[in-house]
């Protein structure tokens, strides 16, 4: 209750009110309400969901507040399409963009509840494999906290990506259950039900203005129904809305074919059409024999076009033709370019409009974003299986590349070959649909995702669509929010930086270059180190209380987190360690910078040396852990699971961030910028977004080693031999040694040999080649480590050049240079009658 001048008191309104008796009382509530439960006998779920509807209720008048508003003023919005969001958990972050963050941590500190233990309870959203599915998720921040009105559109997996246990060693991918106990950020919208259309055959007819249509006769449909979660921006009112598709059948249960007595065949059509939402598929999944994960992408592309088109013809006067100044579309990756025929399809087939008026439309509404440079992870589909599913978008495709084709003539008159490099259908051999020139062909704009990236597409995979269309490209490099990443995940250091320069910073992250002049400040590094401290010291708990293993949270946190891949070269880590190992062994005296090496990441389930590298990690650390010659100097640990939710303890611990991959082959990267803005310094290659960190915070801030892009080609090219590297350098030879005889796998001593095999026979990623390169640079961290004050000053310096890497930076980019799309900043009257009771204090009305 809150006295105002007069003599009145406001009472504020259960569900929207922020003071801390309120929340108390929303809480208990809700508690009593909607959990059925008294605090006596709630369990910490309970408390959980409790809070958690406490929350919503303050966002929800925003988030429909916000959407009425633009559909009145019919303004442009930003459509975000993506096969994959990896939001993480909400609660914190919303507490943190509702700024209730401290309000609500006391209120329910003073029920005797603690908030971290609450925020523990929320099941993440695990929808994404990684990099792709989190830069989505932090767009969506950058758009609602940029005021930009947008939309992502996704799957709701009922299954995320799978739970990782580490059993002897091995991962073992336990289902990911998230829904279990329900989810209190999602609405479903049964009304905006879309049904979609699959297999059958198409069918042609004249119609009354004696113009040649098509229509498809589809073999089933199933219907799509949306999700609608908030995703707030910080300090405003604007909110986007996330709204992914959930499959349902069309007749829940085929009463004729029960009355036959077919049971079983009655629900088969139920049981497959929820199929398509089921399970999200890992990332180097091969693509045969996967005619799931096409019906997915075609499920949510299509229901997504249908959802926008309506939207769009809501007021009365508008028109499919004007479609484009309604959306404008993002396509993240190849995933959902079923969009390109799909939008035609609807203005060709169900608003007859011209071909080459629907093409504009489409061009002009979609833009796509590549994530990849390795050409076996580009998208294709075979023929056969696209026109069993689409036939209708496989006509349209042919009939678009038809177009195409005879534009790369023109333009380049006798030259078959680039034509059939160029071709959307790929006939070497069996005939495939090249997703990415798909994209390509049907997008205004393209672009990469570091400058690296960028070029590296221009001159490699991309290299004949930037030749005809130059103009379409541009980079656009990542970025990451600084909400979840700094403030809500590092407290202590977001609060020591706030403390000093205010907190403008989290709205605009280059103000953090204001903590340069203070890099040297003694007392401010004392500061900064014991913020570091204390974070290690969380993570040093997390380890002893989840994996029994006590580290040492004075030693240097060396940090190596992202999904197992060999591009990513987990395994040159372990190489370094074993090194590290045999040098200790061979002089047990030796004056060695004490660290602990945390690796955590998911291996796709049929990616075999991702998971045997795994078990590598895990068998290294068995012997150096328990070896007494090590004195704990070293210490090695696999956190299992790494995701949205124990990376928050991890992140703001690193000291050394490792981005360690081949040149050429990491698109950008974004767990590197996670790192730079909470302090830690990184040993990278000049690969993806590393050249850009490198540059923004300063040569002499960064530890650089290895091989460069062209370094790297023109080795391979001129026959590389990993075995000569082998044979030459003896620590290295030692190391791999072990790895091969079974020193780390004495009861079964091959176990290994595939490790050793790929790096001396083959060596693809060059690991051998960047082996001294990287040993030398490392003993240089170790150097610099034992000067805490120098380092210390690099810490801050890296934090107050990360700048760039906020994600609003690339938001901006892409609104100003591809989406043209303006903020639009809704008020939202603040003292409404309708949620505020204003009386007296006899009670009576005033
Ligand atoms: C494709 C077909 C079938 C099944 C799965 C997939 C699939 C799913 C996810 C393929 C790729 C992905 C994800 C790719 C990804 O995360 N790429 C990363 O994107 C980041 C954001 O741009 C970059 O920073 C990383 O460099 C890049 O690896």
């Amino acid at each position: 209750m809150k006295k105002t001048d007069n003599n009145h008191y406001i009472i504020e309104d259960d569900r929207t009110g922020i003071e801390k008796e309120t929340l108390k009382r929303a809480f208990l509530d809700n508690l009593y309400y909607l959990q059925g439960k008294i605090p006596e006998l709630a369990t910490r779920n309970d408390f959980y969901m409790a809070l958690a509807y406490t929350v919503r209720d303050r966002l929800l008048h925003r988030h429909l507040h916000v959407f009425r508003e633009y559909i009145k003023q019919k303004c442009r919005m930003v459509a975000y399409m993506s096969a994959e969001f990896l939001t993480g958990p909400h609660l914190g972050n919303n507490l943190i963009n509702l700024g209730l963050y401290d309000n609500v941590e006391e209120a329910i500190g003073e029920l005797g509840l603690d908030l971290d233990d609450l925020k523990e309870q929320e099941e993440e959203p695990g929808l994404g494999n990684g990099g792709l599915g989190r830069l989505a998720a932090c767009f969506l921040d950058s758009l609602a906290t940029l005021d930009i009105p947008a939309l992502g559109y996704g799957i709701r997996y009922e299954f995320g990506i799978f739970d990782q246990k580490i059993v002897d060693g091995w991962q073992v991918e336990v289902t990911d259950k998230w829904l279990r106990f329900g989810n209190p950020w999602e609405i479903a919208q049964i009304e905006l039900t879309q049904a979609i259309k699959f297999g059958g055959h198409t069918k042609t007819y004249y119609d009354n203005r004696g113009k040649y249509r098509v229509y498809w006769i589809p073999e089933y449909v199933v219907i799509a129904v949306p999700y609608d979660t908030a995703i707030l921006g910080y300090a405003t009112n604007t909110s986007s809305i996330l709204r992914l598709w959930k499959a349902e059948a069309a007749e829940s249960f085929d009463f004729q074919r029960f009355n036959q007595g077919d049971y079983y065949g009655a629900v088969h059509n139920k049981v497959s059409s929820e199929n398509i939402s089921k399970v999200l598929y890992p990332n180097d999944e091969k693509l045969s024999g996967k005619e799931l994960r096409l019906e997915q992408q075609y499920f949510f592309t299509s229901a997504s076009i249908q959802d926008m088109m309506r939207i769009h013809c809501l007021e009365d006067h508008k028109e499919p033709e004007t479609f484009f100044m309604s959306f404008t579309i993002q396509l993240n990756d190849t995933h959902p370019s079923l969009a390109i025929p799909e939008l035609m399809r609807i203005l060709l087939d169900n608003y007859r409009i011209d071909w080459d008026q629907a093409w504009e439309i489409t061009t002009k509404s979609i833009n796509y974003t590549n994530h990849t440079l390795l050409p076996e992870a580009l998208e294709k589909w075979s023929l056969s299986i696209f026109g069993n599913l689409l036939p209708r978008h496989l006509e349209i495709i042919l009939e678009i590349n038809y177009h195409f084709l005879e534009l790369v003539r023109k333009t380049f008159p006798n030259d078959e070959h680039r034509v059939s490099r160029m071709s959307i259908i790929d006939e070497s051999g069996e005939k495939y649909v090249r997703m990415a020139h798909l994209a390509c062909v049907g997008s205004s704009a393209i672009n990469g995702v570091a400058a690296l990236h960028t070029d590296l597409l221009k001159s490699g995979i991309l290299k004949d669509f930037y030749e005809l269309w130059p103009n379409k490209f541009s980079n656009k490099t990542n970025g990451v929010t600084p909400r979840r990443w700094l403030v809500l995940n590092n407290r202590p250091l977001a609060n020591l930086i706030s403390d000093k320069i205010g907190t403008d910073w989290v709205k605009d992250l280059y103000e953090l270059k204001k903590l340069e002049k203070y890099a040297s400040n003694k007392s401010f590094q004392q500061g900064w180190r014991s913020c570091k401290n204390s974070v290690k010291e969380y993570l040093a708990n997390y380890i002893l209380s989840h994996l029994g293993i006590k580290v040492n949270p004075l030693s240097m946190f060396d940090i190596l987190v992202k999904r197992i891949h060999e591009y990513k070269r987990q395994h040159l880590k372990v190489l370094h360690i074993i090194t590290l190992y045999n040098r200790i062994k061979e002089n047990p005296e030796i004056d060695i910078v004490p660290r602990t090496f945390i690796f955590g990441g998911k291996a796709a389930p049929g990616y075999f040396m991702a998971k045997l590298i795994i078990k590598l990690i895990n068998s290294v650390a068995e012997v150096v852990n328990n070896d007494p010659d090590i004195k704990d100097r070293l210490k090695v640990v696999f956190i299992p699971d790494f995701n949205i939710k124990t990376s928050q303890h991890i992140y703001p611990a690193g000291d050394l961030s490792e981005q360690i991959s081949t040149a050429g082959k990491e698109a950008s990267g974004t767990g590197n910028m996670k790192f730079t803005m909470n302090g830690a310094l990184t040993i990278g290659t000049l690969d993806g977004a590393n050249i850009e960190i490198r540059d923004e915070v300063g040569a002499e801030n960064f530890f650089l080693f290895g091989l460069k892009t062209d370094e790297v080609s023109r080795m391979k090219s001129q026959g590389y031999d990993p075995h000569s590297y082998y044979e030459k350098n003896a620590e290295l030879h030692k190391a791999l040694e072990m790895i091969k005889t079974g020193f780390f796998s004495r009861d079964k001593p091959d176990l290994f040999q595939p490790v050793f095999n790929s790096l001396v026979f083959r060596d693809e990623y060059m690991l051998l080649a960047d082996y001294q390169s990287y040993i030398d640079c490392q003993d240089k961290v170790d150097s610099i480590f034992r000067d805490q004050d120098t380092w210390t000053k690099m810490s801050i310096l890296n934090v107050a050049r990360s700048g760039k890497f906020s994600s609003d930076r690339t938001i901006k980019e892409y609104c100003n240079e591809i989406w043209k799309v303006n903020p639009l900043p809704v008020k939202i009257p603040k003292y409404d009658p309708k949620t505020q009771t204003n009386m007296k204090l006899d009670g009576s009305k005033n």
